[in-house]
């Protein structure tokens, strides 16, 4: 890889934003590394990065959140300007089902991997993917969440993120170390993974209406979500980690809609009544929801100059064209 101004380290480098910042950062001309972990099915590892690697823009290596010596190994090798945590088990109900798994890799992962920080490259700054998942039901008076707002997870997951995002401050506090959350909203893209509320409907929604199934089977549909688009939230995660001092920032779109509206939107894109076609299947439900997320990203706005580009709309349309493309591709 051709010597370029900074390096930056990414964990998660193969799930959405991983993928994204990736493109970001080597259009930024970083030098980008990331971890990759062993697959079975190893063709579909770097799936969502196979563009970026087959051009030389990023260099993976083995690794994993769990194995310290890997980390350490790796921080030494590359000595990273910037890193950045987005490596987790990423998924809200499947934390139900492997709850101490969710916790071993949100939690203990992000202590392993300051760990290594501190000791290896303590002056690189280090971004941590922290959730709008870890303030539960808790709103402020005005309705939105806020980064003063209490937080009480309602999930494996929400809890798992709640603790590294302690544990973040806590080291930074303690070794005067550049570590940041950035408490995102949901963001999702055509490369969101498909058992994510969103990419279901969207692909559900072209699936129905090339006529290749008749329903669409969802969970709780009353529940209300700040959606944004997560090319815009990577662009967030740089800006972070270039302010003049490290903190804690929401990123959102200040608007909330229900699932509902998202199938409405995602349906009435092709011409189709999502009332004709989606069931409810409590299979889908979750033991304990989080029902209405509303983030007030006033701070980031103003200290980051940061705005997103997509709205709510732009974002659905994105999604299922991007889902008419890849049926197009395989059926026509
Ligand atoms: P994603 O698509 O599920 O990607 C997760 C990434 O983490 C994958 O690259 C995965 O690798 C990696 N990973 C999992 N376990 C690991 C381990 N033990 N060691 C190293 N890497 C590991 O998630 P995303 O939507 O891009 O989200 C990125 C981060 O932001 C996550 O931490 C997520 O919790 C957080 N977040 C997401 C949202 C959102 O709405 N998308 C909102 C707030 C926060 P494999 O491909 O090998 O599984
Ligand atoms: O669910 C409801 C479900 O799984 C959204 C992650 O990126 O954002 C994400 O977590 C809503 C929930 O995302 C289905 O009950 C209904 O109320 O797309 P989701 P999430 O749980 O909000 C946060 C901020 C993160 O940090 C996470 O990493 O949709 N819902 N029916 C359904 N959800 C799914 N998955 N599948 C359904 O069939």
């Amino acid at each position: 890889m051709p010597k370029k101004n900074k390096k930056a380290l990414i964990f998660g480098i193969t799930g959405q934003d991983g993928s994204y910042l990736a493109e970001y950062l080597a259009e930024k001309d970083y030098e980008v590394y990331g971890i990759i972990r062993r697959h079975s099915v190893a063709e579909s590892q770097e799936a969502r990065i196979d563009h970026l690697v087959s051009k030389g823009l990023v260099r993976t290596d083995y690794g994993d959140l769990l194995d310290s010596p890997s980390l350490y190994k790796l921080l030494a090798l590359i000595k990273p300007d910037e890193i950045y945590n987005l490596g987790a088990q990423s998924h809200v109900r499947v934390s139900f089902d492997v709850p101490q798994f969710t916790l071993q890799t949100n939690m203990i992962g992000t202590l392993n991997l300051l760990e290594a920080y501190r000791s290896i490259c303590p002056k690189a700054k280090f971004y941590q993917a922290s959730s709008s998942e870890m303030f539960g039901n808790e709103i402020d008076e005005d309705g939105f969440q806020r980064e003063t707002t209490a937080m009480k997870p309602v999930s494996p997951y929400g809890c798992s993120k709640l603790a590294a995002y302690c544990i973040v401050r806590n080291y930074r506090n303690s070794y005067n170390l550049f570590a940041s959350n950035g408490i995102l909203f949901n963001h999702e893209s055509p490369r969101r993974g498909e058992n994510f509320v969103t990419a279901k409907i969207a692909r559900g929604a072209v699936s129905i209406s090339k006529k290749l199934s008749s329903k669409l089977e969802l969970g709780n549909m009353d529940a209300s979500r700040d959606w944004g688009h997560s090319k815009d939230y990577v662009v967030a995660m740089h800006k972070i980690l270039q302010h003049h001092e490290p903190d804690e920032f929401v990123i959102s779109s200040k608007e909330s809609h229900t699932v509902r509206d998202f199938c409405k939107e995602a349906f009435s894109c092709l011409g189709l009544n999502y009332e004709d076609y989606v069931v409810q299947n409590p299979k889908f439900m979750r033991p304990e929801e989080l029902k209405e997320l509303k983030g007030d990203s006033t701070k980031a706005r103003k200290a980051l100059n940061w705005e997103p580009e997509y709205n709510f709309k732009s974002l659905v349309k994105d999604m299922v064209d991007y889902w008419q493309r890849e049926y197009d591709l395989k059926y026509d």
